[in-house]
């Protein structure tokens, strides 16, 4: 692969970036979903029958991520290097909603599954920072309606946030690099068959299901691999 340096640099990831920072992935033996059914706690009909026990799930995560352990770790680093040194340009797309790459300083981020940290009235439509818990209790700051709060959360089922943007970015970028992602959850597992004039490198702990789609494949864990690929 030999890069020229206005190349557009496009890179995706996933809860395995953050797994080093302490962060649980969702599909590992010892995931989220091991001890929370998926239905319950991430799609919409979750919501609705038990608003109480997802943000009670959301909460508690939300509490996790401000844990003093918890920091970006040397991946979200090198990514930031990267955008500030390369002379093109550089798009992360996370399917992540924790904050560690805007903690990492990274400028150029999409949130495609939405952000821990952000609520949404489902009533007046507003979006608000929220770093502390919620409750069906709780009244929304803009309108003052109680019980239309909302994780800010995109849910299966849901259609991810940033779609135009992220298909344009990768029909015309030249390097594509998917990092800890298990390539189970579409769209984000069809990415790198979309951005197929791009070289498309894979890393992760193991081969996944969308191996076949990449011309390299890094193994190994991302706070080793990224900040060596990058150098
Ligand atoms: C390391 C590491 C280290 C560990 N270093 N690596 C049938 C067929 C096709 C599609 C569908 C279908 N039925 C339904 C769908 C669609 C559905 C879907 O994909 N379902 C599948 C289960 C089949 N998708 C949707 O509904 C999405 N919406 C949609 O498609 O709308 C239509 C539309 C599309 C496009 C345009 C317009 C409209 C929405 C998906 C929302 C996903 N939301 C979640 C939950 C967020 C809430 C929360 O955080 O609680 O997002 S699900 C969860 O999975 C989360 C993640 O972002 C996402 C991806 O997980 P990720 O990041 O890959 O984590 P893991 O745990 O799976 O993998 C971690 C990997 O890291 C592993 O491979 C490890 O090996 C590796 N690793 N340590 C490097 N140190």
């Amino acid at each position: 692969m030999k890069l020229k340096p206005t190349d557009f640099i496009v890179i995706l990831t996933g809860a395995g970036i953050s797994a080093e920072s302490g962060i649980r992935t969702f599909r590992a033996q010892d995931g989220l979903w091991e001890e929370h059914r998926i239905e319950d706690v991430a799609t919409p009909e979750g919501f609705m029958r038990n608003p109480e026990l997802v943000h009670a799930f959301y909460n508690q995560r939300r509490r996790q991520l401000q844990e003093a352990s918890v920091m970006p770790n040397p991946a979200h680093l090198a990514l930031t290097r990267l955008e500030q040194q390369w002379p093109g340009d550089v798009l992360i797309i996370t399917q992540n909603v924790d904050n560690l790459h805007e903690r990492a300083g990274s400028q150029k981020l999409l949130h495609m599954h939405g952000e821990l940290n952000k609520i949404f009235c489902q009533f007046c439509k507003t979006r608000l920072i929220w770093n502390t818990d919620l409750s069906t209790e709780t009244a929304c700051p803009h309108c003052g309606n109680v019980g239309m709060l909302r994780p800010d959360i995109v849910w299966f089922g849901e259609t991810p946030y940033h779609m135009d943007e992220i298909l344009r970015a990768l029909a015309v970028c030249q390097l594509f690099i998917s990092i800890g992602t298990s390539g189970l959850v579409y769209p984000a597992a069809k990415f790198a068959q979309i951005a197929s004039q791009a070289y498309r490198i894979e890393t992760n702990l193991q081969e996944t299901e969308i191996s076949g789609s990449f011309n390299k494949h890094l193994i190994g864990p991302a706070g080793s691999e990224i900040p060596k690929l990058i150098e």
